[in-house]
């Protein structure tokens, strides 16, 4: 069993790019491979990890791009035909989690490919900068995968948030999991009958409670909750407030201080932590004070830590001891509820021992040949969601795909200060009702909402819509058959 503070915080490798071209249309185009293999991760004192890996690592390579250059990302599937310790098909399919990504580029659950072959993403990067994740979201399967370690940030940037918020080795990824160890070390899986799985090991970026060593300066943290079931309430153990300035969807019109937040799976809160008024030799830690509905273990309360050095600092960039306050409008902030065409009200909820999402699955999804649809709203229409979860018994980290949203209300109040941004997961806490207002623009075609609780979603808490489609249009971006995967070409 690994113990808290051992090992020092490692930084995934930044994945460079093959090769960047013009397109016909002069645009930059980036072509990136990855390669999803098995590997073998050290995390448990004397004993090796079995992972999957992009590039075979976990988390993975991240990929770092500049607004308004495409990426076309080539990944192949050289896992082994079955999970060495699960014992499914490893079939895989890759969401870009935070992306407008067309549908067929989108990550589709039932979108698959198949041990030996590859698939051919696009990615448009034309928004605003926001920590992205991309991570497997093969149907029924994406639980098993993704705690096997197919999950890694993908950092979109953009001159507005190049200019206001620390860059570099003071942008640091955090992206924050649990697990449960084996005797021999590899990963134990159970999902307490497809509930949600609590480990009783906190990893961060891959390693268990690390530390990081910090100079007495303004950090900037992405922190990503890849934890399959597990949410979390950060906060400082000297109860500081952390200067919250972007969500899911990137910068939020002002920056929010706070001394604690709920955060769920794939949920993103960018932070500024301001280690400059701690005297060098201090160690600070993040804490996790936990939230309902979560299983807890000893350590489970503890993250990383911050040891603050007496490293020089370099003041001439000016987000050392920057915090700024106003940060960026965007065009989802900026959307007001009277422009809404429509209120849709969907409930998620347990169901003859299924999980359900708007009345349905996935598994009606697929009986009905990818038809069934929750809504169908015109593209450019803007909606209401009402997301009500009337249990007193779990949470549901709501994701709904190609969109940003604002959250209007929480159980009729305004929303947290920290969740005052563009979001694309919802928490929808127990016995809590939240109103979402969005515009479904960008892309016509089909794409999934669902839980982010892993084992919720596989089973089977999972739904589509469309935008601008009609029952019976061709749909020439249908995710599964417009673009599918296909052999390596020689
Ligand atoms: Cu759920």
């Amino acid at each position: 069993m690994p113990k808290p503070f051992q090992s020092l915080l490692k930084i995934p490798p930044v994945l460079a790019p093959e090769r960047t071209l013009l397109d016909s249309a002069g645009r930059k185009v980036s072509y990136y491979r990855i390669r999803q293999t098995p590997g073998l991760a050290g995390v448990v004192p004397r004993f090796m990890t079995p992972v999957l890996g992009y590039n075979g690592i976990f988390p993975g390579p991240t990929v770092s791009v500049e607004q308004g250059t495409r990426i076309s990302l080539r990944m192949d599937n050289l896992l082994p035909l079955v999970h060495p310790q699960y014992g499914h098909v490893l079939n895989t399919s890759t969401h870009l989690h935070g992306s407008a990504s067309l549908p067929q580029f989108d990550g589709y659950a039932s979108d698959l490919t198949p041990k030996g072959l590859c698939k051919d993403y696009e990615y448009p990067n034309f928004q605003p900068a926001r920590t992205l994740w991309y991570h497997d979201h093969a149907v029924h399967k994406t639980a098993w995968n993704v705690y096997s370690g197919l999950a890694a940030q993908y950092h979109l940037h953009d001159p507005v948030e190049r200019a206001l918020l620390p860059q570099g080795r003071f942008d640091v990824p955090l992206t924050v999991s649990d697990a449960m160890f084996a005797a021999d070390g590899s990963l134990s899986f159970n999902d307490n009958s497809h509930s949600g799985l609590w480990g009783d090991v906190i990893l961060v970026n891959g390693s268990p409670w690390p530390v990081l060593k910090v100079q007495r300066r303004v950090y900037r943290f992405r922190v990503l909750n890849a934890s399959i079931s597990r949410s979390y309430r950060f906060a400082l153990s000297t109860n500081d407030p952390v200067t919250v300035v972007a969500t899911d969807g990137g910068l939020m019109p002002a920056s929010q201080q706070v001394s604690a937040w709920r955060h769920a799976s794939a949920e993103r809160y960018e932070i500024l932590v301001d280690f400059s008024k701690y005297p060098a030799g201090t160690r600070i830690e993040l804490r996790n004070q936990s939230n309902k509905n979560n299983v807890d273990y000893d350590f489970t309360n503890r993250v990383m830590a911050f040891d603050v050095t007496d490293e020089p600092v370099n003041t001439a960039d000016h987000t050392w001891k920057t915090i700024p306050t106003v940060l960026a409008s965007s065009t989802t902030m900026d959307l007001k509820p009277a422009q809404a065409k429509k209120t849709r009200t969907m409930r998620v909820q347990r169901d003859n021992g299924r999980w359900t999402i708007a009345g349905t699955t996935w598994e009606e999804v697929i009986r009905s040949k990818y038809q069934k649809v929750v809504a169908d709203p015109d593209l450019n229409d803007v909606e209401i969601w009402q997301v009500e979860n009337h249990s007193g018994g779990w949470f549901h980290p709501v994701h709904i795909h190609l969109v940003d949203f604002q959250i209007l209300s929480r159980n009729g109040k305004p929303p947290f200060p920290y969740e005052r941004g563009p979001k694309d997961v919802v928490y929808v806490g127990e016995g809590e009702t939240v109103r979402l207002l969005m515009k479904f623009e960008h892309h016509r075609g089909k794409y999934m909402m669902h839980c982010h609780n892993l084992p919720h979603e596989d089973h089977d808490m999972m739904a589509q819509f469309s935008v601008g489609l009609k029952i019976g249009d061709v749909d020439p971006n249908d995710p599964i058959t417009a673009a599918p995967a296909h052999p390596e070409p020689d």
